[in-house]
């Protein structure tokens, strides 16, 4: 099967522990593919959409217990507890594998083992890593087929003697009880069993791309960010490329596809990547960025031709939808999507839609399509080298305190607004929705080591560069008093990118407050857009009073990682205070 010693071993010993009845090296061809879905829709794990609407698209529901990541299932094993932090659930590495290990026992008897070498990152990039995700689900076999490189070229770059990842995977009986996802970040090893889900299954993303490569990031000094990468061309043809960390379902993906509205005629966004960013420093001080994945694994609702035209018109063919609705005539449906909701609908369990039941689609249904069939996909997102960053933006779901948008101060504010971003939870997540949570960087879920460390190794890019991205914070979803979000986000979110543009050219004005500088209203491009000025003004306010109390919450939030938490952070949070009470004083 392979060349390569370690690798043949690994192989050999997986399968004398799960004892598949027989073991596939998944090469990523069509024939392979095809003969892969053939078996996944005889069997049900499939259903075919309609062809004449949807070519070449596929239906898949999963169990109703496995629709999300589970966090509290999500485990970094490292030797010392402290190396994990407070931010992750931790077992000692023997007691991790002692878990299961049991389980993997036997555990595909009857079933096919899938090999599937693959690798993060474009081909020829010096940053792209490969991986081995072993696995007994063909749905997890042709999902990784178009989120990452898989097959022949992987298996070179590993037989070329480069390091891999090896990720064991399997479905088990789909049971939440006897469900792990264990990250050895010192052996580069993952162990996941009992989710078929995205995030818990497909091993290149989440678990290796973030948790894994976040470790080798600090010890290697770059950066693996829950970011989007994106290029924003002006009318004069020149284009900054900006990467943004938000928390899941917050987001990403509809900034990494925006369509400009009329107004900004001239304007374009360029995709690179919707969801996970590396990052290296380049010999001229920036930092430059990779999108290690191949595919879109997007959040089906609210998505439509009106919030999101260049996704609709990327996920209409060669698709997999996951838990989302069927209308009578086999078109995918869910909440948000075009049109009128249709009279007769299948939920996403298989049922008859009924109110009762909830959404007809899962509120974290999603799909997977290849990133090379989106409008927008920039013609450099498969550059070696990656693209230049000339803005990080962080931000969160908040329906109060946080405003529109701010920019830091220096690098040093920026870590700190960055690793003080809080946010609802989403569906994204099995637990409670909506419920403001410290997501710092978007990286609670997928910080592979203590984030007391993680803050530390960004600081420390100040000493390494004098030519560091500016840092900003954005909040599309402040609501008003009766619930409704104030901001129209989506495309109208380019009148946001446009003055962050501007910043990063040294155009453009701002105001200094405690918490960062904020564009006066007149400083955004708000031409077309039927905005009261008080709303915009809303939107722009900081309230001295709101934010003493936000940053009791941060500081105390900041406590729990004692010693360890980089005295920088604390400074940030003794100037913030100091300068409200200044400010509350002048007042
Ligand atoms: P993950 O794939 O989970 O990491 O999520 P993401 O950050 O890519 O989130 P995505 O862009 O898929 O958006 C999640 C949800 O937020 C969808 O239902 C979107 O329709 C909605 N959404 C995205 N952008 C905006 C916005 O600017 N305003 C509002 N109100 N909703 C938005
Ligand atoms: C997220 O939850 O941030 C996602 C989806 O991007 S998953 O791959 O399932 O983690
Ligand atoms: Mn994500």
């Amino acid at each position: 099967m392979t060349n390569n010693p370690e690798l043949a071993a690994w192989i050999d010993a997986v399968a004398a522990l799960t004892t598949p009845d027989q073991i596939r090296l998944v090469d990523g061809s069509d024939a392979e593919n095809d003969a892969l879905i053939e078996s996944m829709l005889a069997d049900g794990t499939l259903e075919k959409l309609n062809e004449q609407t949807h070519p070449n698209c596929f239906l898949h529901r999963s169990d109703p217990s496995d629709v999300a990541r589970v966090e509290h299932l999500t485990f970094v094993c490292t030797e010392d507890s402290e190396d994990a932090g407070p931010n992750n659930n931790w077992m000692a590495p023997e007691e991790g594998h002692a878990k299961v290990d049991p389980l993997f026992d036997g555990c595909m008897k009857g079933r096919t083992m899938y090999v599937i070498p693959y690798l993060m990152g474009p081909y020829g990039s010096p940053f792209s890593r490969a991986g081995v995700e072993i696995t007994d689900s063909p749905y997890v076999v042709a999902n990784m087929r178009i989120m990452a490189r898989i097959g022949q070229r992987a298996l070179d770059h590993i037989e070329a003697g480069n390091s891999f990842v090896r990720g064991l995977h399997s479905i088990g009986q789909l049971d939440p009880e006897q469900r792990y996802i264990m990250h050895f970040p010192e052996d580069l090893m993952i162990k996941s069993f009992g989710s078929g889900y995205g995030g818990n299954a497909l091993l290149g993303k989440k678990c290796h791309a973030l948790r894994i490569a976040s470790w080798q990031a600090r010890t290697e000094g770059w950066l693996a960010e829950h970011m989007l990468i994106l290029g924003i061309e002006d009318p004069a043809g020149n284009t900054t490329y900006v990467a943004a960390a938000f928390p899941s379902a917050c987001g990403k993906t509809n900034l990494a596809m925006l369509v400009p509205p009329a107004a900004l005629d001239g304007w374009k966004v360029w995709t690179v990547g919707d969801d996970i960013a590396w990052m290296h420093l380049g010999e001229d001080g920036r930092l430059w960025a990779i999108n290690p994945e191949a595919g879109f694994f997007g959040v089906a609702p609210g998505t439509s031709l009106s919030t999101n035209p260049n996704c609709m018109n990327t996920l209409g063919r060669n698709a997999i939808y996951t838990n989302v609705a069927v209308t009578p005539d086999g078109q995918p449906w869910w909440e948000g999507i075009d049109g009128d909701k249709p009279g007769e609908l299948i939920d996403w369990q298989g049922r008859p839609h009924s109110l009762e039941n909830g959404p007809a689609a899962h509120p974290n249904s999603r799909f997977t399509v290849s990133a090379s069939q989106c409008p927008s996909y920039s013609d450099q997102a498969n550059e070696p080298q990656g693209v230049p960053i000339s803005a990080l933006i962080f931000g969160g779901r908040r329906s109060a305190v946080a405003p529109l948008v701010f920019e830091a101060l220096d690098w040093e504010h920026g870590v700190f607004a960055a690793a003080a971003v809080a946010s609802e939870t989403t569906a994204a997540a099995t637990g409670a929705v909506g419920q403001v949570r410290r997501d710092p960087m978007a990286m609670k879920p997928f910080c592979g080591y203590n984030f007391a460390d993680y803050w530390t190794h960004w600081l420390g890019f100040k000493d390494k560069s004098e030519n560091l991205p500016k840092v900003f914070h954005v909040n599309w979803f402040r609501k008003d008093a009766d619930g409704n979000f104030m901001w129209p986000g989506f495309g109208d979110n380019m009148r946001v990118l446009k003055w962050i543009t501007e910043r990063c050219a040294g155009q453009s004005n701002a105001v200094k407050t405690p918490i960062g500088l904020i564009p006066n209203g007149s400083d955004l491009d708000l031409s077309g857009l039927d905005l009261d000025q008080k709303v915009v003004d809303a939107l722009l306010a900081i309230d001295p009073n709101i934010w003493r109390t936000e940053i009791e919450a941060i500081e105390e939030y900041f406590g729990s990682f004692g010693e360890r938490i980089p005295s920088e952070i604390l400074g940030q949070i003794e100037r913030i205070k100091r300068e409200i009470t200044e400010s509350q004083r002048a007042a």
